[in-house]
């Protein structure tokens, strides 16, 4: 454990791979297959006071994801996780964090529940968030794994695998027809509602191939704020654009109903494969 600002973080070294978690969102900052540089982008700009969610990384986005409540994407992104188990071999290492309801939460969503986040480091890191209901009582949640990726170009990186359909959140929410591929000459804020499990970022000019396997989710969202956004964003520097993409697992508009004792998890595999 080490100290980022006023934030706590898990520094993970393994002969595979290393990674960095902080416990303050449940956000992973860092994750470096050996040799290889990062694959998660974090803006140098972050805030890390442990007052605002972190900008880059893997934001935690539950119990719901969307625009529609406050605060801005769920309480879990700022809410102080705790460490429930860590175990190492030779093949990998294994970090799970903890978050349940508090009388803090309850008062934002007035339901119980037990949040677990497992990320598991090897030559693949695999990121599982699960909720489960400890209510009396059936609640609806949705939530994302806000991925922040690393990429040496925007302008020719490519995002394939997100299927035929998405609703455009520049522009007014409409569902538009897509080829199944993205790339980027302006703000884009998609969410692709039949994507298929396997999403490929193609970082051309790194000659770098990102592959993000996703289960548990209804949709992928890409992400990319462009020059305006990213220069109006206190916490990104204006060209902070250019070397990032968001990719996102996510399920969308709080769109699952769980019954007591129920879980659902949504997990992303993020690797070089
Ligand atoms: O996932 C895309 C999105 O919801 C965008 O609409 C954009 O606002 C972005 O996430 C960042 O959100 P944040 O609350 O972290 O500033």
């Amino acid at each position: 454990l080490c100290a980022l600002g006023n934030i706590e973080a898990v520094h993970i070294h393994h002969p595979k791979a290393s990674a960095i978690v902080s416990l303050f969102g449940g956000h992973v900052l860092s994750y470096r297959p050996a040799r290889e540089k990062d694959l998660i982008w974090m803006s140098s700009r972050a805030d890390f006071s442990g007052k605002k969610a972190l900008r880059g990384g893997i934001p935690v986005c539950w119990p719901w994801f969307g625009k529609f409540r406050a605060p801005g994407h769920g309480f879990a992104r700022t809410s102080h996780w705790s460490i429930a188990e860590f175990t190492e071999s030779p093949q990998y290492v294994s970090l799970s964090l903890s978050l349940k309801s508090s009388e803090e939460t309850l008062k934002i969503w007035p339901f119980e529940f037990q949040t677990t986040l497992k990320i598991e480091i090897s030559d693949a890191m695999k990121v599982s968030l699960e909720g489960t209901n400890t209510d009396s009582k059936a609640w609806d949640m949705g939530g994302a794994l806000h991925t922040y990726l690393s990429v040496s170009d925007i302008s020719s990186t490519s995002v394939s695998g997100v299927g035929n359909e998405f609703i455009d959140g520049t522009n007014g929410n409409e569902v538009k027809p897509s080829s199944g591929t993205l790339s980027f000459d302006e703000e884009t804020d998609q969410v692709f509602l039949r994507p298929e499990n396997r999403v490929i970022i193609n970082d051309a000019s790194a000659s770098r191939r990102i592959t993000v396997d996703n289960t548990g989710n209804n949709c992928v969202v890409v992400w990319n704020p462009w020059k305006t956004l990213s220069s109006s964003m206190a916490d990104m520097s204006d060209d902070g654009f250019r070397t990032m993409v968001c990719v996102e697992s996510a399920d969308y508009n709080s769109s699952l109903t769980l019954q007591p004792d129920q879980s659902h998890a949504i997990t992303t595999e993020i690797s070089l494969r």
